[in-house]
Parts: structure tokens; C-alpha cells; sequence
């Protein structure tokens, strides 16, 4: 990681995702840099043990639509709609995809009402906001990252913070690990780590 302190201190205690539900739920503007940052986030999921049919995907259209649609992924009303991690990598690259049954009038999703259907123990919502000539990025900046932490103190379910705030499309790309200068650190990774941990400290918690 270079000569810096800025840098995500892993604990030191091993946590076990064997057990855990986690769900991704992400924008889809910028999606290469997207993409790069699920891969990350789902591969530090299954290396601490989070099996792929307890992954589940779900994409809405920009950041300042994750705070609603976590929110409802954690009370449950999304199941139908998501697809599992296994699915949606198949198509990046990672794991294997399962066949998969599409939703009637929903190109693309799939249906997942045979997956198991216990609450999540954590949320990771991933979004990637380019800052722009306008103050537009500046009020979903603010709005979303008020809107996440309500979400996470109103439902006691950790909802990590996965939206990249940045000045530069070079900085996206760095902060997803596939900079064309250099290539960084892909941040999803840190957030998967956090999933797990979060989810674990929580129901120890109780
Ligand atoms: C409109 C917009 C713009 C300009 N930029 C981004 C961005 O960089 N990243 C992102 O995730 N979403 C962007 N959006 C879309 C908004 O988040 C939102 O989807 C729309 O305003 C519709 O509510």
C-alpha cells in the first residue's frame, strides 16, 4: 500500500462468515469502476467463509438510490428481485454462474425465491460519485451518507459505507484497483472485511 498511515487496519481476530447473509446493493453509474468494486468485495466475503447462495446482489440506477433500496433489502421485500453473487459474477468473471429463472417484465433480474430467506446481517452499499461541473455531486454526497447511517441505526443492521466520493474518474478507478497510472488498492475488498466483522460483532452484541 505504499508509504502512507491512510490505510484500512485489519483486525487482528479472524472472523467467520460461514453463517452470515450479506447483501450487496449497488448503483450503476460508473460501472466498470462498479464492478471492480463488487468483484473485491465478494471475493474478501467468500475468503472469510460467506457462502455464495448467502451473497445477494441487488442494483438500482444512481447512489442516491441505495439508501431506499437498502432499507428494504434489510426489511426483506426484495428477495424476489435479487440476484445471488454467484449469478452476477458469472458475468464478471468470478465463480460460476447457476441457472437462474428471469422475473416476468424484469430483463435481467432473477428469481431467487428458492434462496433462504433469513434477515441479512449486514449490507454493503456500493455506489462510485464523480464530482462533476455542477453541486450536484456535492447534495448526493451529503444526502446519501446521512441517509446510510440512518438506515443502519434505525434497523441495527450494519450498512457499510461503500460509495466512493471522488474528484477524478483516475481516482475511481484507482480506489476500485484498476488505476491506468497507478493501479491502488480496490476499496471493496475493505468493505467485504467489514461486512463480516460488523456482522459478527452485532450478534454477539445481540
Ligand atoms: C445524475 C447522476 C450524476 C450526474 N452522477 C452520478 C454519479 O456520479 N454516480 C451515481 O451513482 N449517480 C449519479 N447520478 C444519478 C443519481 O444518483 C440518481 O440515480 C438520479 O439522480 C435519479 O434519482
Amino acid at each position: 500500500m505504499g508509504d502512507t498511515v491512510k490505510n484500512f487496519p485489519q483486525f487482528t481476530e479472524k472472523f467467520d462468515g460461514s453463517s452470515l447473509r450479506i447483501a450487496i446493493v449497488h448503483a450503476r453509474w460508473n460501472k466498470s469502476v462498479i464492478d471492480a468494486l463488487i468483484s473485491g468485495a465478494v471475493s474478501k466475503l467468500k475468503e472469510s467463509g460467506v457462502k455464495d447462495h448467502n451473497i445477494v446482489l441487488q442494483s438500482v440506477p444512481g447512489s442516491f438510490e441505495l439508501p431506499l433500496a437498502c432499507q428494504r433489502v434489510i426489511v426483506g421485500s426484495h428477495v424476489q428481485a435479487g440476484a445471488t453473487a454467484t449469478d452476477l459474477l458469472g458475468g464478471l468473471g468470478i465463480g460460476t454462474p447457476r441457472s437462474a429463472t428471469p422475473v416476468p417484465g424484469s430483463a435481467g433480474a432473477t428469481n431467487f425465491s428458492s434462496a433462504p430467506n433469513k434477515p441479512f446481517d449486514a449490507v454493503i452499499a456500493i455506489g462510485v460519485l464523480i464530482k462533476g461541473s455542477t453541486m450536484h455531486f456535492e447534495y448526493i454526497c451529503e444526502s446519501v451518507s446521512h441517509a446510510l447511517m440512518r438506515v443502519q441505526l434505525d434497523s441495527g443492521v450494519p450498512v457499510i459505507f461503500g460509495v466512493l466520493t471522488v474528484l477524478t474518474e483516475e481516482q475511481a478507478l484507482e480506489r476500485a484497483g484498476i488505476g491506468r497510472v497507478n493501479k491502488g488498492h480496490n476499496h471493496g475488498e475493505d468493505w467485504g472485511a467489514a461486512a463480516v466483522e460488523m456482522a459478527s460483532r452485532t450478534r454477539r452484541w445481540g
